[in-house]
């Protein structure tokens, strides 16, 4: 299967490149020309596939995931001839592209919305539209007590018709309603429109709550109130069957699932190959084992914990959709690396590039389709903000307001927010040391890490001891190797601050020949000895470490090894 011995490449089109070449030029926002300029890159990291968030029409109240037009191209980022300009240059490097699925709600802007405000119009019932409850005082209140994604309300008041819509993100953003038959009709014409014109397949946002099953109170809940009447329901799956079954079958393609909150049990449903739903889907888990209440509050890291929540997923899953990035998490080097305690504006770390490297060989050495966001390759850290007003992020404002409802004071309101920012994934990828880091001529749109001159593509690109280079050395390793790719994922040993396991596959028919990979990772400030009872399992051949130096059988300082037993 292409998609699986495969590397996908996230583009977050707005902070990747601008180029001088669409109605806006130079406007400090990436566009599709300034994508099309930099597919060599792309290719020699060694992807093959590129995931591209949302390029589609939008007011960008949440930067394009409210889409206005699922058919036509945002004129920030360019047009549509030139997103078909964008598939015929990919194509011509053999380079695939899916597109950025957002159909658990649309812009209030779209026009199915904009007609469903009318109470006698069929776009009506496109939505979600209740009376409100009238409570002991006489006061109008919304249908439900659910509480949204973005930390706040779920329900709005459309004065025009005295009813309220939901919402379960901003209120620019109206839930569809997968009830009506003809909104999945509606999304059936979104696909083939896409596969048509050249995608090889879908990121489907927030896909296992777009049906709600019913509209009742939720139970009492500090986040997200109200998900056990629409996360993962039995009419979430038959859609999804049948938009397998009836479009996506049709063409070879693939997608992946964005499952917000999913467990297990669920997952392996979604995934079963045989119930023809999802072909994999990102669980969060693991980017929370340092997380509290859905991620905004902190909690110590522990490599054996990490360790933990992996294998249940290597384990539970027969392909998991591998991650460590996105452009709604933080900066990777930044959470489980070494960049964590950096407190030096503009400067990395003294561990930053190795532990960078490390986490590379983590993600890079499991069970899965790896994905890799703009700017991981490189290291790219979190930003460096220093005030709200320079975050943009629409769930940061959100959380603001209401940890501000709860009299949380000003200075830890700004701590939480700053480490957990979607924004801190969002500022500009850093391409050279020139004004705006070469990603703009104009004024870019976020602000650019200051450590753009340090931490850049073009010092990366010749440089073998580079990220970039680590990148591009174990992608090249992993194409080549069936066991890295294929193989089990066997768990070895964790403490809080190490990390040791092994893939493994027969490499025979007779089963008699195996090859096996040992890794070992330190998540830590000190060098470390591999505990004696596994030191044997470090006698083969070294592959790659993070450090480059000669290994004498301990863990420098954040290093990672990969060793191949036979
Ligand atoms: O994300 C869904 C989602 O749950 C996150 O926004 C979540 O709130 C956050 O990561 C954890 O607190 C998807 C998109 O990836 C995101 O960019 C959109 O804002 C969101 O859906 C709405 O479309």
């Amino acid at each position: 299967m292409w998609w699986k011995n495969n590397i996908v490449y996230q583009i977050y089109p707005r902070s990747f490149q601008d180029s001088a070449e669409t109605e806006f030029p130079n406007d400090g926002f990436g566009d599709i020309p300034g994508i099309i300029s930099r597919l060599d890159e792309i290719k020699e990291l060694g992807a093959g596939i590129i995931w591209l968030s949302p390029v589609y029409k939008s007011p960008d109240a949440d930067n394009g995931y409210d889409i206005s037009d699922y058919l036509d191209i945002n004129p920030k980022f360019g047009t549509m001839a030139d997103m078909e300009n964008l598939f015929a240059e990919a194509k011509r490097r053999d380079l695939k592209i899916i597109m950025d699925l957002v159909i658990n709600h649309t812009s209030d802007e779209h026009e199915w919305f904009k007609k469903s405000r009318d109470p006698k119009s069929p776009y009506r019932d496109y939505y979600i539209w209740r009376p409100g409850k009238i409570d002991e005082r006489g006061r109008r209140q919304p249908p439900n007590n659910w509480t949204g994604f973005f930390a706040g309300e779920t329900w709005e008041y459309d004065e025009h018709s005295g009813e309220y819509y939901l919402h379960l993100f901003d209120k620019k953003q109206p839930d569809l309603n997968y009830k009506n038959p003809s909104v999945i009709e509606e999304v059936k014409n979104i696909l083939r429109f896409w596969l048509d014109k050249g995608a090889s397949g879908f990121r489907c946002d927030v896909i296992n709550i777009i049906y709600k099953t019913s509209l009742e109170d939720g139970k009492k809940s500090l986040t997200v109130q109200g998900m056990e009447h629409y996360k993962s329901q039995e009419g979430n799956h038959a859609v999804l069957q049948e938009l397998r079954r009836m479009v996506l079958d049709k063409y070879d393609c693939f997608t992946v699932g964005e499952t917000v909150f999913v467990e297990l049990e669920d997952a392996k449903l979604l995934c079963d190959e045989s119930r023809r739903e999802l072909n994999m889907l990102f669980f969060f888990d693991h980017l929370e084992v340092d997380r509290r209440v859905a991620r905004f509050i902190p909690k110590k890291f522990r490599a054996n914990k990490l360790l933990e929540v992996m294998t249940k997923w290597q384990k539970g899953l027969d392909w998991c959709a591998l991650y460590l990035e996105n452009h709604d998490q933080t900066r990777i080097v930044s959470h489980f690396g070494a960049e964590r305690n950096n407190k030096s504006r503009g400067r990395p770390g003294q561990y930053w590039q190795r532990s960078a490297k490390m986490l590379a060989l983590f993600e890079l050495t499991l069970r899965g389709t790896p994905f890799v966001f703009q700017g991981q390759e490189i290291g790219m850290t979190n930003f460096d903000f220093t005030r709200i007003e320079e975050v943009n992020d629409v769930e940061s404002h959100g959380l603001n307001k209401l940890m501000k409802k709860f009299g949380i004071p000003k200075t830890l309101r700004w701590k939480w927010i700053k480490a957990s920012s979607r924004d801190n994934n969002r500022t500009p990828v850093q391409w050279d040391d020139s004004e705006n880091a070469g990603f703009t001529k104009g004024k870019p749109w976020l602000g650019i890490n200051s450590n753009y001159k340090k931490i850049n593509y073009a010092s990366q690109k010749n440089d073998p001891n580079s990220v970039l280079s680590f990148y591009k050395k174990l992608i090249a390793l992993r194409k080549e190797s069936r066991s890295l790719v294929h193989g089990d994922f066997v768990p070895i040993h964790a403490d809080n601050r190490i990390m040791i396991y092994q893939r493994k596959c027969v490499t025979n028919s007779t089963r008699t020949e195996s090859e096996v990979y040992t890794v070992a990772l330190n998540f830590s400030n000190r060098k470390l000895k591999i505990p004696k009872n596994f030191a044997y399992l470090f006698s083969g051949t070294l592959i790659i470490n993070a450090s480059g130096e000669q290994w004498d059988g301990s863990l420098l300082p954040w290093d990672g090894v990969l060793v191949k037993n036979n």
